[in-house]
């Protein structure tokens, strides 16, 4: 029986022999000896050597008829054994001079994607065309051998390694190591969370850009962003990840576009709007709506201050309000009669955590919600 992990596990190994064996030895892991015999027919011993760690033995030539009990080696070659009658007898293990061990002529290096599959192949040459078995030893848990090939895929971040081939002809054999080398894939970065916005020209707008793009990689840290406006009139200051968009005393509408490049140079863009808006301006507008509404709050996300406009196509008690996501009352922003028109609510949410809020607007028996994203 031989093991592998100190013990744990025993595989049953096979000789060609039908006598006993009662003795054996082994100086290393592949080569040995075992020694014994049998009473059953005539006395007769036997003496069986391996070089392939127990998976192949070959029959010595018989040095006597006795049963050998116990034998003692110092290497290939040479031994002594002890059997009945009181035999002492040293072996010179006659091998066979004209045999050649096999060579493995398979590269030694190699280098491997990580999550594609690598596939080994063992391959040796024979000056005697012996037939070569194949042994694998000391390889990763992420690869498999089955008789001559060992594979497998190595997992995300696995680590540079190796594995030991042997190639054995059944006496003599090649002991080679060969090292794979895990190479990582770089992902390009991917900006999943910018889009159009709209800004007061009287305040900046920023966007937090860590979180504005993922690289499955490399860290948030490690990328380079540039952003440019097609407009001079809105300027991009950028520092530190962080882009702050102003336009002091101007209206109108600029491309912007997000560049974001990690450090093996992969990049992802975007090109969104972005509305640059003046608040007084808006609240001038003084046509009478035909219907009831409530816009989308602009700028959206906000950082402090945004705009709410509602239309009334006739005087009415406007109650608008804002709710937290739990529902509860946040800040009354108006309660009394307003006239109508479309009317601008600038709400000043300095001191208010980030998050998503609800505002509401009850108006005569028209009551509309709608959701805003308060960013600082
Ligand atoms: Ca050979
Ligand atoms: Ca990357």
């Amino acid at each position: 029986m031989k093991t592998f992990d100190g013990g744990n596990n025993w595989e049953p190994q096979t000789t060609n022999s039908d006598n006993n064996i009662l003795s054996i030895h082994f100086f290393n892991p592949l080569q040995g000896w075992a020694a014994g015999g049998t009473y059953l027919t005539q006395e007769q011993s036997t003496i069986l050597r391996t070089s392939d760690g127990g998976k192949n033995w070959i029959t010595c030539n018989r040095i006597t008829s006795q049963v050998l009990t116990a034998g003692s080696f110092i290497d290939p070659d040479t031994g002594w054994v002890v059997g009945d009658l009181a035999s002492i007898l040293k072996y010179s293990g006659a091998p066979d001079i004209n045999n050649h061990p096999p060579g493995v002529t398979n590269p030694r290096k190699f280098c491997v994607f990580e999550d594609s599959l690598f596939t080994f192949t063992a391959k040796a040459f024979d000056i005697e065309g012996d037939p070569v078995t194949f042994a694998f030893y000391d390889y990763p848990v992420w690869l498999i051998p089955a008789d001559n090939t060992i594979s497998g895929n190595p997992p995300k971040g696995a680590a540079d390694t190796s594995f030991v081939v042997v190639a054995s002809d059944g006496e003599m054999s090649d002991t080679v190591t060969v090292s794979v080398t895990i190479k990582t894939v770089n992902k390009a970065p991917v900006i999943t969370n910018i889009s159009d916005f709209t800004m007061l020209n009287t305040e900046e707008y920023a966007i937090q850009l860590d979180s504005c793009a993922c690289d499955e990689n490399d860290l948030c840290e490690t990328l380079c962003w540039q952003v440019t406006s097609s407009d001079t009139n809105l300027k991009v200051n950028l520092n530190n990840r962080i882009v702050k968009f102003s336009a002091p005393h101007w209206t109108g509408v600029a491309d912007v576009k997000f560049r974001v490049m990690d450090p093996e140079n992969a990049a992802d863009s975007v090109k969104v709007t972005a509305t640059v808006v003046n608040p007084t301006q808006i609240e001038k507008d003084n046509k009478i709506p035909v219907t009831w509404s409530l816009n989308q709050n602009y700028p959206n996300p906000f950082n402090a201050r945004t705009v709410i406009r509602y239309g009334l196509p006739e005087k009415e008690l406007v109650r608008l309000s804002v709710y937290n996501l739990k529902g509860e009352l946040v800040e009354k922003l108006i309660d009394k009669d307003m006239p109508a028109g479309y009317h601008d609510f600038i709400w000043n949410a300095d001191r208010f955590a980030s998050g998503v809020y609800f505002y509401q607007i009850q108006a005569g028996q028209f009551v509309r919600t709608k959701k805003l994203l308060l960013i600082k």
